[in-house]
């Protein structure tokens, strides 16, 4: 079972998506083992996207990101990081496919509803960031039988 990292951003919450997108995660099989709606801060959003410092769109992305309450989760299962990828979309909402989050729902890059972390290194690194160990719970769900093989 792998955890991954997973933020309803700003435009997710305030276009009335938030059921909508757990929706499709819990209907995938992936399990929800932790999730709090929070207000981030500048700081922890400089932290959360570290890796683009340099890129031409960082601050907007920061100003966009801490400028309304987001939703943060981690989610269990087997290959929950590329699962969640997958179901998420392309980065650029134009490129994502119908049938995913980003491609049903965005039209602008800077606008794309959801994060996902992009690896298990990363969902671990972003997990720190925003959850602490007692935030998360552990459980099974009946339906994983039918789940899994
Ligand atoms: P996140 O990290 O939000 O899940 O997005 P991705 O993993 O799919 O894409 P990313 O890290 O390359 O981009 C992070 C974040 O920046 C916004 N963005 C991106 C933007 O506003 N303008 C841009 O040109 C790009 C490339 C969208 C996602």
């Amino acid at each position: 079972m792998e955890r991954t990292f997973l933020m309803i951003k700003p435009d997710g919450v305030q276009r009335g998506l938030i059921g909508e997108i757990i929706s499709r995660i819990e209907r995938k099989g992936l399990r929800i083992v932790a999730i709090r709606m929070h207000r981030i801060t500048e700081d922890v959003a400089r932290r959360h996207y570290a890796e683009h410092v340099k890129k031409p769109f960082f601050s907007s992305l920061v100003d966009f990101i801490t400028s309304s309450p987001v939703v943060l989760m981690i989610a269990e299962g087997e290959n929950a990081v590329a699962v969640m990828r997958t179901i998420s979309g392309a980065t650029n909402p134009l490129e994502a496919l119908v049938g995913t989050i980003r491609g049903d729902y965005g039209l602008d890059v800077g606008r794309n509803l959801i994060h996902s972390a992009d690896s298990l290194e990363s969902a671990e690194r972003e997990i720190a960031i925003h959850f602490t160990d007692s935030d998360i719970v552990e459980y099974t769900k009946a339906e994983e039988t039918w789940v899994y093989e």
